[in-house]
């Protein structure tokens, strides 16, 4: 039954009904009895069949599933994604981009009856917390069990997500999805931002096909706050209680699998525990954000759950996202453990299983399969978590103004060249900063790993439109705030000896920056001016209790500015802005052109 009397989506399902031809059409209401009843359908599939899903050990981890993928089907696929703006340069340099009309031309005839012998399942969905004036509604239509129980987890699903929307709304995200023959020569992962709509087509992994989730809260989103006057960004959202009792709350962007969810789920050093600090999640991935009636830039989390990177995770790097996997998660390309019917990855313990199934299904022996150099988990295998499972979850989680933001962190893997932390001059500085943001690639998207590559804003990958716009936005935004503005802060966690370690501890040492960081906001801390910025003074940086692995001359090595390195940085991102951007259809905003030429005269002085 439908859930909805509003007319637009009804016409919508019905149009894509008779494209897809489904046996049948579900109503996902949210209901805990419907729920059930899939997760029964889909973990009765025999062995073998690509749509099974497994129950784990209920008793170690009640609610939980398991999931493998194709192994052709294991990352987000950037060269497949498509921004189709009715103009090329509205989509920008760097987004593939397909002319609308074309576009649907090649798509319709892969979706022309692709779901006979199929249920359609059709989700509505809120993204933000239902009835914030910053949340918006999306509904997808799916032929994949597995979606809608990822669905539930990371989003508000269900009838309530339609309370808002009223009987002549047109403003709901039109998600199309089929898994189709997971065929990856016709995979298609493409977005329509002036019709509010996403077409994905033979994928059935994370990114590709919760569309709620980079799809809509991010590429869709960011073009929307572009008209409307917000911010869609690829950041976590965190808070630091301070032991005044006072909150802090910092957002940060780095690119995929450079520690968002990790940041988002500090658990601070001892000393910082003993004097009271405490850390709380709001958003471990996307951030949305729009000034106040104060005048201050607020910023909710539209997501309900965590799609975390599950390889790394431990009871030491990051107790808090393991915790949120023990119950109602479902895992997606790690091992199995067949000893107890559990799950196992790289890096969870140091006793994989010897009866083990990796995540291709092959049943192995853990150990030699490991010493062979064999990964038993995907490195970019997953787990989705509810918010609620999370012991650090923010009392404000569900506030639908959202929390104000103090600071806004940039970074990304860096072997040198980078610093470990220093403060922009101003917000021009800052929006500088960001579009300045390279990274060497990890196995969130497919592609080689361990390539330096520029990753603006940690947004590359979904910024729905122009990137000269997106930045061009960030300053009007910059404007619009003036001194209420966010200080913008760039951070490295991965500088590297000359062996390839690291050199700075992380994880939950990474509080000691944040301390730096809140400082800086309050202006209890004064700073060393640099050509790049502002960066910590001697011994500001607190390192009491890991005195013996950061040594002051490790230290210096963090916070070093290194003047043939930065000037050969800056080469590069003149030639960035130059070639890769403005050559190729974008409008970098004269004002970046402005702060590149600042930093330069300052390296060279
Ligand atoms: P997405 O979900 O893809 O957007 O990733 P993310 O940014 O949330 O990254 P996540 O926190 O899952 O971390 C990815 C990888 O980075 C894991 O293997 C972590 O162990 C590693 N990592 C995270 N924080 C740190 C850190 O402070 N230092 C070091 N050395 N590694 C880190
Ligand atoms: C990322 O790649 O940044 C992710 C995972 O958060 S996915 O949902 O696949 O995009
Ligand atoms: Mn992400």
């Amino acid at each position: 039954m439908a859930l909805t009397n509003n007319k637009n989506v009804l016409a919508w399902v019905d149009e894509m009904v008779a494209l897809t031809k489904p046996d049948k059409v579900v109503w996902i209401d949210g209901s805990k009895e419907q729920l059930d009843a899939l997760t029964a359908e889909v973990t009765a599939l025999p062995d073998g069949d690509p749509n099974k899903m497994y129950e784990l050990n209920q008793e170690k981890l009640p609610g939980c599933l398991y999931h493998r993928t194709l192994p052709n089907d294991v990352a987000r696929v950037e060269d497949r994604t498509f921004i189709c703006t009715s103009t090329k340069e509205a989509a920008g340099p760097t987004n593939n981009w397909m002319a609308p009309d074309e576009m649907k031309a090649m798509l319709t005839p892969l979706y022309d009856g692709v779901m006979k012998g199929r249920t359609m399942y059709v989700i509505p969905y809120s993204m933000g917390p239902i009835g914030s004036p910053l949340a918006k509604v999306g509904v997808e239509l799916t032929d994949s069990i597995y979606v809608v129980l990822n669905m539930n987890i990371m989003t508000r699903m269900g009838a309530a997500a339609f309370e808002n929307l009223g009987d002549t709304s047109d403003d709901f995200v039109r998600g199309l999805h089929s898994k189709a023959d997971v065929d990856p020569e016709k995979r298609y992962i493409v977005h329509f931002p002036e019709e509010n709509t996403i077409w994905s087509i033979n994928s059935a992994y994370g990114g590709n096909v919760l569309l709620g989730k980079k799809c809509f809260a991010l590429r869709i989103a960011s073009f929307q706050g572009k008209n409307e006057g917000w911010m869609a960004e690829h950041m976590l959202i965190l808070g630091v209680q301070k032991p005044n009792g006072e909150t802090k709350y910092i957002t940060a962007a780095f690119p995929s699998a450079c520690g968002k969810t990790n940041l988002a789920m500090l658990i601070p050093p001892e000393g910082y525990q003993k004097d009271g600090y405490k850390v709380f999640t709001v958003g471990d991935d996307i951030a949305w954000m729009k000034p106040g009636k104060d005048g201050r830039l607020y910023a909710i989390n539209p997501e309900n759950g965590f799609f975390g990177v599950a390889p790394g995770t431990n009871e030491k790097s990051n107790p808090n996202a393991l915790a949120c996997t023990r119950k109602n998660t479902i895992f997606t390309n790690v091992a199995l453990n067949n000893e107890d019917n559990t799950v196992w990855w790289e890096k969870l313990d140091k006793n994989p299983p010897v009866d083990a199934t990796e995540w291709k299904g092959a049943k192995v022996n853990g150990p030699e399969f490991i010493a062979e150099g064999g990964n038993l988990a995907h490195p970019n295998s997953r787990f989705t978590a509810p918010a609620e499972n999370c012991p650090c979850i923010s009392p404000e989680f569900n506030n639908p103004e959202g929390v104000p933001i103090d600071a806004i962190i940039f970074g990304g893997r860096r072997a040198s060249t980078t610093p470990l932390v220093y403060q922009s001059f101003d917000w021009t500085h800052g929006t500088y900063i960001g579009s300045a943001v390279s990274s060497e690639t990890t196995a969130a998207a497919t592609g080689a790993v361990g390539v330096l590559r520029h990753d603006p804003m940690a947004m590359k990958p979904f910024i729905g439109y122009n990137v000269g716009d997106y930045w061009a936005h960030w300053l009007e935004m910059g404007e619009k705030l003036g001194d209420k503005a966010p200080k913008i802060f760039n951070v490295n966690w991965f500088k590297q000896d000359e062996n390839g370690n690291f050199i700075w501890p992380g994880f939950g040492d990474n509080m000691r920056v944040l301390d730096w960081i809140i400082k800086r906001c309050e202006g209890t801390v004064d700073a060393d001016e640099t050509a790049i910025g502002y960066l910590p003074k001697k011994g500001d940086i607190n390192v009491e209790g890991i005195e013996d692995e950061v040594t002051p001359e490790i230290m210096d090595k963090l916070l070093a500015v290194d003047k043939d390195l930065w000037t050969k940085e800056i080469a590069e991102m003149r030639r960035y802005y130059n070639d890769d951007i403005a050559a190729k259809g974008g409008n970098i905003p004269e004002a970046l052109y402005a702060e590149l030429d600042k930093i330069e005269a300052k390296l060279n002085k």
